[in-house]
């Protein structure tokens, strides 16, 4: 098994000044001892993308309606790059953010990989804004959206001319927090939204049989899963800047990955909206390192029988 690990070092999707910080606070923290443990596992890592700096009164400067534009544009386009080489020459991908907006490259190119891609994006909001229905104009809310095609055609066509994945093939768990015309556009959408309200009617493990079931029905032959850790309740996670009530565990995300990484067509993973600077006593920290070391016992075990 060979993992490749590319970091993003941005806060310019999210406008708040911290996540850039994350793939530095999580290589010191060792996560790639955590994931490799006993070795079995091979890690390249991938170092980070240049990030374009900005100044803060140009955040608006060319693109009134999506902040810090030319630098989303920018890494967005290096990350597609950089995750379809990796994974020619690796059987996993794990891409750390940063915020969320860097979902919009990680996915572009790992759609490189996959003839029928699905992506399921765990996560308290929507993340399908387009800049018309944005309330904040930040791009972390607005990748899904673009990556299904909609809004901007520069995003939409970035790296390759093209809608990079299927609204029937996005699973979205977790929504707790969406904006009144992101909901009108994933009402109109063909995306599978498991809200929280589904999630309290069925249960996570009836919401996971279905993804699964639907990844066979659709023939899917890859799967990103895209984490946002603020997926887990704001109590469990102060280290992230959109933090919202009534939201999961550390333990529910667990079952999560476990359950769709055992279906053996995973090879690829955003884990972002870390914000050292706003973590407390390394609290967000030690849930990020549980997380990933679990992670990377799931990628050891060669043969899982969960579905
Ligand atoms: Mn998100």
């Amino acid at each position: 098994m060979k993992l490749s690990i590319i970091g993003v070092p941005t806060y310019y999707g999210c406008d708040n000044d911290g996540t850039q910080y994350s793939p530095e606070k999580l290589r010191n923290a060792n996560i790639i001892k955590l994931i490799k443990d006993n070795g079995e596992i091979e890690v390249a890592d991938l170092g980070d993308i240049d990030v374009i700096e900005m100044m803060e009164k140009d955040k608006f400067k060319n693109e009134k309606n999506i902040k810090y534009f030319e630098s989303i544009y920018d890494l967005n386009l290096k990350l597609s790059k950089a995750v379809d080489d990796a994974m020619d020459n690796s059987d996993f991908t794990l891409i750390l953010g940063g915020d969320h907006g860097i979902g919009l490259g990680s996915i572009t190119g790992a759609s490189k990989h996959s003839q029928n891609l699905g992506v399921v994006w765990i996560d308290a909001h929507g993340d399908f804004n387009t800049s018309a229905t944005s309330p904040s104009k930040n791009f972390h809310g607005m990748p899904l959206a673009y990556l299904c095609g909609q809004g901007d055609s520069r995003l939409v066509n970035l790296y390759y001319e093209g809608v990079k994945i299927k609204e029937e093939n996005v699973f979205h768990i977790g929504g707790r927090d969406i904006d009144e015309g992101e909901q009108k556009l994933i009402d109109n959408s063909k995306v599978n939204f498991y809200d929280k309200k589904v999630i309290d009617k069925i249960g996570l493990e009836d919401v996971v049989d279905d993804i699964i079931r639907k990844c066979r029905e659709q023939e899917l032959d890859g799967l990103h899963i895209s984490l946002d850790i603020d997926f887990m309740d704001k109590f469990i996670v102060e280290g992230t800047g959109t933090r919202v009530a009534g939201g999961y565990t550390v333990e529910d995300t667990k079952y999560i990955l476990r359950r769709l990484m055992g279906i053996g067509i995973v090879k690829s993973m955003d884990f972002v909206e870390f914000n050292p600077r706003l973590d407390v006593n390394d609290n967000t920290l030690e849930v990020c390192k549980d997380l990933l070391s679990y992670f990377g016992q799931i990628l050891k075990t060669k043969e899982l029988v969960l579905c």
